[in-house]
């Protein structure tokens, strides 16, 4: 006999329902409950390409941090960088309490098996894209984040409202760069422009594909994982940022977006051929991305066996400095 979907074998329609039930009264999953093998497998994909998409994002933003054109842009650049190396811990240990190995995630990412955000494969160019990552991807991302920081596993809930404070701060500094460049000289100007001119498009992708094509949402919809859809929530990062992108005398490049009779602002039609492109490495630095993070952890294994040879001290009750 066939298992109804997403009912594993070993699992039975009681556990389930009762299992839905605690969903539906929005009670909080925690690390000891049981929950179905598919929701333990979605939490694991979900959060760990999450901690990958941090770990990963420090790199287009890293390279900027000593051509920083003033110690303060500099310090505030380095702060947030570290942020999302600690974003990045959060989330492995949100994984790991679901089972899930470090070694094996990085694995996954080191191999491909595992995503990270199309986002960070895209290029920065100047100095001004480290405010536009700030204001549209940390923008998005906070859209996203604020709605899981409602999801219904306790330890992911728990880390995004911490790691969404944190963007908050992100978010604020890449808007208040960019607009201050927005009304500066006419290079100021131009080079806030490009830097729009090449994130706009990325930043709307970022949010994943149009709900239609996105074979996941209806599992996660149903377990209380996701409480707004792909295209819920870019309809939100559309609404704010692109009529404070107007305000600040930039032009959207999209010559179809425009306002509806609700009030909502609608966006041209997304070229999703370049999304899969890029996820895959076919386009922009996805080998380079990954090619780096190979060698960070080459260059630490011996940080690794050094902590390991450590661990196997000390449960031996032998003392170590
Ligand atoms: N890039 O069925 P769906 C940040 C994949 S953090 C690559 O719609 P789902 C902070 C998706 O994995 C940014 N792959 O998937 C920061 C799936 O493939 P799979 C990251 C993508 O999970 C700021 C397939 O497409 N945030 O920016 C992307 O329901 C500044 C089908 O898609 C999170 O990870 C993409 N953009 O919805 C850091 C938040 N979109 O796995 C530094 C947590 C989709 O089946 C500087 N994740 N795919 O092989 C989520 O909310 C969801 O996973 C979505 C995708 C919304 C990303």
């Amino acid at each position: 006999m066939t298992q109804p979907k997403h009912i594993a074998e070993g699992e039975t329609a009681e556990q389930h329902a009762a299992f839905e039930a605690r969903i539906q009264r929005r009670e909080k999953i925690e690390p000891g409950d049981w929950m179905p093998a598919e929701y333990r497998r979605q939490l694991i994909r979900m959060i760990s390409q999450h901690a990958h998409s941090e770990v990963v994002g420090m790199l287009p933003e890293g390279e900027w941090i000593d051509k920083a054109p003033t110690l303060k842009r500099k310090t505030i650049l380095m702060a947030k960088v570290q942020d999302e190396a600690g974003h990045g811990q959060y989330l492995y240990h949100a994984a790991e309490t679901l089972g899930a190995t470090r070694e094996d995630m990085i694995e996954a990412l080191l191999t491909r098996r595992a995503k990270y955000s199309s986002i960070f494969n895209y290029p920065t160019h100047n100095w001004a894209d480290v405010g536009m990552i700030g204001w549209l991807v940390d923008g998005a991302a906070i859209k996203n984040q604020t709605m899981l920081a409602g999801c219904s596993y306790g330890p992911y809930s728990r880390a995004m409202v911490r790691i969404c404070s944190e963007e908050t701060f992100h978010h604020k500094q890449g808007k208040e760069m960019i607009v201050l460049y927005a009304q500066g000289t006419p290079e100021q100007r131009q080079m806030a422009q490009d830097a729009l001119n090449r994130w706009w498009w990325p930043a709307l992708m970022m949010l994943g594909p149009h709900d239609a094509d996105s074979p996941n949402t209806g599992v996660l919809s149903q377990w209380g994982i996701k409480l707004k859809t792909n295209d819920e929530v870019r309809q939100e990062f559309l609404n704010e940022h692109a009529p404070e992108l107007l305000e600040a005398g930039l032009t959207i490049p999209d010559p179809d977006l425009h306002q509806d009779a609700a009030g909502n602002w609608v966006h041209g039609p997304i070229d999703w051929s370049e999304f899969w492109a890029v996820i895959k490495g076919e386009q922009g630095l996805g080998n380079e991305r990954l090619a780096t993070r190979q060698a960070a952890q080459d260059e630490g294994a011996w940080v690794r066996e050094a902590l390991e040879a450590y661990m196997n001290r000390a449960a031996k009750g032998e003392a170590a400095d």
